[in-house]
């Protein structure tokens, strides 16, 4: 049977299950990535796991999110977390080294494989025909106990390129395009293959951008074919021995095709507060920027750093304008370095800083007040740069140095002509060294685990009751972002490994009273509309509400990354049979289930005292509504190694 690229991928992965789409399948994961703000919650769950090393080929610690260390709690995670790695065999990336999926790229990913990464733009390796995805912690702890990482079997869409990119118009600009045909969830539940001719003209760099936001679609991954674009990539950074060919067969079939015309593709922006607003620049000349903001794991290659430096050399940025460059690794700043572009980044005015994720997840770099940001990131959601009221624009790397310099936006055709495209070198210059690799088991056997005050280690959660009778404590509109549930920024992200203190935060930007209300019921419900828990693969948005005795989302429809993360934390994902009941549940309404009555795949009813019945469906296969009913999947996994004993 002719297969596609995705399912070649999964066919030679694959565990059990079959090639179905929706049905569950478990796959053979073979590379894994945390970074710092979910790997530690990640590796306590490992610990309780208490195997003694790693059984994937390979795993990566990174430490990119908060490198701040504002207080003693961020740098004693960054020590824990190093002494994890080198307990359990795991690679370890120092702070400031780079940003997970940039150096992830550059130094691990590998055609073929599977990869999955505790943060949501793990697809970013899709670039190199790696099939890479986002993943609650719990399920990249279990993938390096060897576990099968289960999901349902995606669909797969082609994105069939054809012509080449013209004028100005960048790969950034080929997937703002994309969210606007397909909006945020457009993707959810699918794999989006890319291929044709246009997709061939496209870089190993240019192809990440793309990858990096098929999770702003809510795609499961993003993949390009491995061919000579990824050929010269993978020899550029000294692994020509990584690569093998592999596309799509002739007559592979797909859910559907769309085709984009490059050719046709213009400088795009996604405007406040959803990356799928989006319209071309040219529509928004003349709007003043206080702050352009370029890097994050989108934008911030060799490639879009030197169109950045080529378009600012010799000229200066707007007296009103804040210009903040991170770059997306050593490697990068070293490439940048030996072309003497690093001066004309200086000299332009712009600020240079660490190589990490920096302003994109709220570390530093807010915008000021009611002040317009224009940055190279993939999220916009409404207070996740730090600023409540600050309005950020995404856009490419060109877009935002012509803001830079003008202080407002500007219509390309006022541009002039576009600097030729970066090449890459063909051996570009090796950061390998600055890794720590995996100790041998023997000296691995004496490193000490180092806590701080700071790691509490995971509390046990009690099996979901016969009868639930719990208090709705939140009613939510459609597209609720993780930022939304559990923000960002350097105040909240150092509590990662602290659940009792950063549940103090849930829905704090939403709704101050939320904290305040759950902590007065036994049992909560979190009412919401479509798309619910878009964006982070942060597993706190789930665990934090289930601190506060959270037992139940009810929906009309949920991302993917969230709802394994409530199921692998207890919380019952529950969809609205039909949507309009929605506007029935009320904060403070009580309602009432019979657990008994739950059964994979169906409908049943549900009482709400106030408004009556409703039918709601429980949109789970056999196996996670088990692991609901045992309270979580930790319960689950530590009863079976019981049994074992
Ligand atoms: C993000 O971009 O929102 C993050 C921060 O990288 C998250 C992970 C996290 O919350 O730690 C993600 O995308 O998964
Ligand atoms: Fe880091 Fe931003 Fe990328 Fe998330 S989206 S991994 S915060 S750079």
């Amino acid at each position: 049977m002719a297969l596609n690229l995705t399912q070649k991928i999964i066919r030679d992965h694959l565990l059990h299950g079959e090639l179905q789409p929706g049905r569950e399948i478990g796959l053979r994961i073979d590379q894994t990535l945390t970074q710092d703000a979910t790997g530690t919650m990640a590796y306590l769950q490992w610990m309780a796991m208490g195997l003694d090393r790693v059984r994937t080929g390979l795993s990566v610690s990174y430490v990119d999110h908060n490198t701040l260390q504002m207080g003693f709690q961020n740098p004693d995670d960054h020590r824990f977390l190093r002494s994890v790695a080198a307990r359990y065999g795991i690679i370890f990336s120092a702070p400031g080294t780079g940003i997970c999926h940039q150096l992830h790229l550059e130094n691990f990913a590998r055609p073929g494989k599977t990869l999955i990464g505790s943060d949501s733009h793990t697809p970013t390796a899709g670039g190199v025909g790696c099939l890479a995805m986002g993943a609650g912690g719990l399920s990249v702890a279990l993938a390096m106990a060897g576990e099968p990482y289960t999901l349902p079997m995606p669909k797969v869409f082609r994105i069939f390129l054809k012509n080449r990119l013209q004028g100005w118009a960048g790969a950034k600009d080929i997937i703002l395009h994309l969210l606007g045909l397909l909006t945020v969830k457009g993707g959810v539940g699918a794999v989006l293959e890319y291929c044709g001719p246009g997709a061939a003209t496209l870089t190993v760099p240019e192809r990440a951008t793309i990858a990096n936001m098929g999770a702003e679609l809510g795609a499961t991954a993003s993949i390009f074919p491995s061919d000579d674009q990824t050929r010269q990539f993978l020899a550029s950074m000294g692994r020509p021995g990584d690569f093998i060919a592999l596309t799509a067969d002739p007559d592979a079939s797909y859910e559907h095709t769309i085709e984009i015309d490059l050719g046709l593709v213009e400088p795009m922006v996604a405007q406040p507060h959803m990356p799928d607003l989006v319209a071309p620049l040219r529509q928004l000349d003349g709007l003043p920027v206080d702050q352009v903001a370029i890097g994050s794991c989108t934008n911030s290659s060799y490639s879009d750093l030197k169109t950045t430096a080529l378009i600012l050399q010799n000229r200066h940025i707007a007296p009103t304008t804040d210009l903040l460059i991170s770059p997306g690794s050593k490697q990068v700043l070293k490439l940048l370095n030996r072309e003497n572009l690093i001066n004309d980044l200086l000299d332009s005015g712009a600020r240079l800083l660490e190589c990490a994720c920096g302003p994109c997840i709220g570390m530093g770099g807010s915008p000021p007040s009611c002040g317009v940001s224009l940055r190279t990131f993939n999220r916009n959601f409404e207070g996740r740069s730090g600023t409540q009221d600050g309005r950020v624009y995404l856009v490419g790397p060109a877009a935002a140095a012509q803001a830079a310099l003008a202080g407002r936006i500007t219509d390309p055709a006022a541009w002039g002509d576009p600097p030729r495209k970066p090449v890459l070198p063909d051996i570009a210059p090796s950061i390998r060294h600055l890794f720590t690799m995996p100790f041998s088991p023997k000296q691995a056997q004496d490193v000490e685990i180092l806590f701080g005050p700071n790691i509490v280690p995971l509390e046990d959660f009690t099996p979901l009751p016969d009868r639930l009778d719990a208090e709705i404590l939140i009613t939510l509109g459609d597209n609720i972002t993780t930022d939304h549930i559990l923000p960002g920024g350097a105040t909240v992200t150092a509590l990662r490994s602290n659940l009792p203190a950063i549940s103090d935060f849930v829905f704090n930007r939403v709704d101050p009273e939320f904290v305040a209300r759950a902590r007065k019921v036994a049992a909560g419900i979190i009412v919401a509309g479509e798309n619910y828990g878009q964006g982070s693969s942060r597993e706190h948005a789930a665990l934090g509400p289930r601190h506060l005795g959270v037992r139940m989302v009810l929906a009309k429809s949920f991302a993917r990354i969230h709802k394994a993360n409530l199921i692998n934390f207890g919380i019952l994902p529950l969809v609205f049979v039909d949507p309009d009941d929605h506007v029935r549940m009320t904060t403070g309404h009580r309602m009432h289930l019979d657990a008994r009555t739950l059964s994979a795949g169906h409908d049943l009813r549900m009482q709400n005292e106030h408004s009556g019945d409703i039918r709601v469906r429980c949109d789970l296969t056999a196996k996670e509504l088990e692991i609901i009913q045992a309270g979580g999947l930790l319960n689950l996994v530590k009863a079976r190694q019981t049994e074992k004993c």
